[in-house]
């Protein structure tokens, strides 16, 4: 149940009696909502459906000045000194503001409070989450991981732990020509790289990583001692980002390094990443699948592909308009990603059909998961101004099986979700083939009541 904290007449001797509702995700960080009881009542719905749960009976504003900093403020723009509020409070918090003021001397005045954020009012619920997502990956950001190429052993050892010092995970290549299979087998940001080495040297193993077009994207930086200005132009022209000579401080080197890795992933998440939900798009969450299905042929751990299709979608498009069908999108694929586990991969498939890879589960835990989220999604309400609306989903389900590749794995999980469909949609089908259907066939094609069928 949700306690609201109701600020519209503070004083200031009353600061300390001010509340806030926590609302808290397992997988994320938390939510501060502060605001009048009809802002608190606009936020739940929007909160709920991305797992967000109330967990207090509120809190006092003097509390909210220890919050740890993975939280994110969602602050009510009408209540009274809402600035002076936001100046007491960490710098560092992202704020966001929600008000109808657009005015510039309004954002100005915002932007002097540390305000990171404003949305308009009444809550575009696509738009607050896509900023919660963004500070909420800004605060989770992972540790820059560095490949760092040099033939010298002594030299690398000592870069190394200069760079871990700094919180980076660096790991060590004393042989060159081993560069492909290791980019091969691990993930890096970004390879710093020893221009002079025996037997080869830095360009020409930056043409090599240039030969393959899965590597065309990986930054390289020069380290060198190469003074040579027309050097330095050839290891850039040939596939070098970046060249920085041995003398350079370290906190230059640092920061060099940590700009490289952040634009190298912004571009990444570009290509790999679908711009409305911001999930893997339909080529790599392929080729994450062909990558699962080779691990499972070595090691034997089972998975799950499912494909989930929203039902009689195109009425939404129809009826409430484009701009409506993406917030539902959106939506979804948030709270999809925010019900799975952390390590599972959820991509968008199509349209508005997603593709979710469940790793090292068993068949009847995929299912029971799948199914309350079908369930939970049918629960949503939907904003379709002056209407609201509910929808449903379909889903098939396809296991790992050593027989097949991940091309047929996709064609059953593919046709149980046709059969889904057929079956009157709102419900989750297992193919028939995979390993899965032995232990479940039977139990779990469920048929429960289709919203949808007030369409
Ligand atoms: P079914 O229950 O059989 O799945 O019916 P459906 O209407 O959901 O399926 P259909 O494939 O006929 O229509 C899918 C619609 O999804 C058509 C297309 O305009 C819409 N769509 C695809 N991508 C997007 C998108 O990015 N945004 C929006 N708003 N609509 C999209
Ligand atoms: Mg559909
Ligand atoms: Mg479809």
């Amino acid at each position: 149940m949700l306690s609201i904290l109701n600020p519209a007449d503070f004083s200031e001797e009353k600061k300390c009696a001010q509340t806030a509702v926590i609302f808290r995700n397992e997988s994320t960080q938390s939510v501060h909502v502060i605001g009048r009881e009809a802002f608190i009542e606009d936020i739940s719905p929007i909160l709920g459906p991305l797992n967000y749960v109330a967990d207090t009976a509120g809190v006092s504003i003097d509390a909210l000045k220890n919050v740890g900093s993975d939280t994110i403020l969602v602050m009510d723009g009408a209540i009274p000194d809402v600035f002076g509020l936001c100046e007491s409070l960490d710098e560092d918090l992202p704020k966001i503001l929600v008000s109808s003021e657009t005015n510039f001397a309004f954002r100005a005045r915002c932007a002097r409070s540390n305000v990171n954020a404003i949305i308009g009012d009444p809550i575009d619920q696509a738009e607050l989450i896509h900023w919660l997502e963004h500070f909420g990956g800004q605060q989770s950001e992972q540790p820059a991981s560095i490949l760092l190429v040099d033939d010298d052993p002594l030299a690398s050892a000592v870069y190394a732990e200069l760079l871990r010092a700094h919180g980076m995970v660096v790991s060590i290549l004393n042989e060159p020509l081993k560069i492909i299979e290791t980019i091969d087998n691990a993930f890096f940001d970004i390879i710093i790289m020893d221009l002079q080495m025996p037997g080869t040297n830095g360009i020409e193993i930056a043409k090599i990583i240039r030969q393959f077009q899965r590597h065309l994207s990986i930054p390289i930086l020069f380290l060198s001692s190469e003074e040579d200005k027309q050097i330095q132009m050839k290891a850039r022209q040939f596939g070098g980002d970046d060249f920085i000579s041995k003398q350079a401080d370290l906190d230059a080197l640092v920061s060099i390094i940590h700009l490289r890795v952040q634009r190298a992933r912004m571009l990444r998440s570009l290509i790999e990443r679908d711009g409305l939900t911001g999930l893997l798009n339909h080529k790599r969450f392929k080729e994450r699948v062909g990558h699962e299905m080779a691990r499972f042929k070595r090691t034997g751990q089972p998975f799950c592909v499912a494909m989930i299709d929203v039902d009689h979608f195109k009425k939404v498009n129809d009826t409430w308009g484009h701009p409506v069908g993406d917030q539902v999108l959106s939506i979804l694929a948030r709270t999809l990603v925010g019900w799975v586990r952390k390590t599972d991969v959820v991509g968008r498939y199509g349209g508005e059909e997603f593709a979710v890879l469940l790793l090292d589960t068993s068949p009847a835990a995929v299912i029971e998961v799948l199914d309350n989220f079908r369930k939970h999604f049918a629960k949503i309400v939907f904003d379709g101004r002056p209407e609201t609306f509910s929808l449903t989903l379909s889903i098939g389900v396809a296991g790992s099986d050593s027989q097949y590749g991940p091309d047929a794995l996709f064609a059953d999980a593919d046709s149980a979700l046709y059969q889904a469909k057929n079956n009157g949609r709102n419900q989750l089908v297992i193919a028939p083939r995979a390993e899965l259907s032995e232990e479940m066939e039977g139990h779990t094609v469920t048929r429960v009541r289709t919203i949808n069928e007030a369409f």
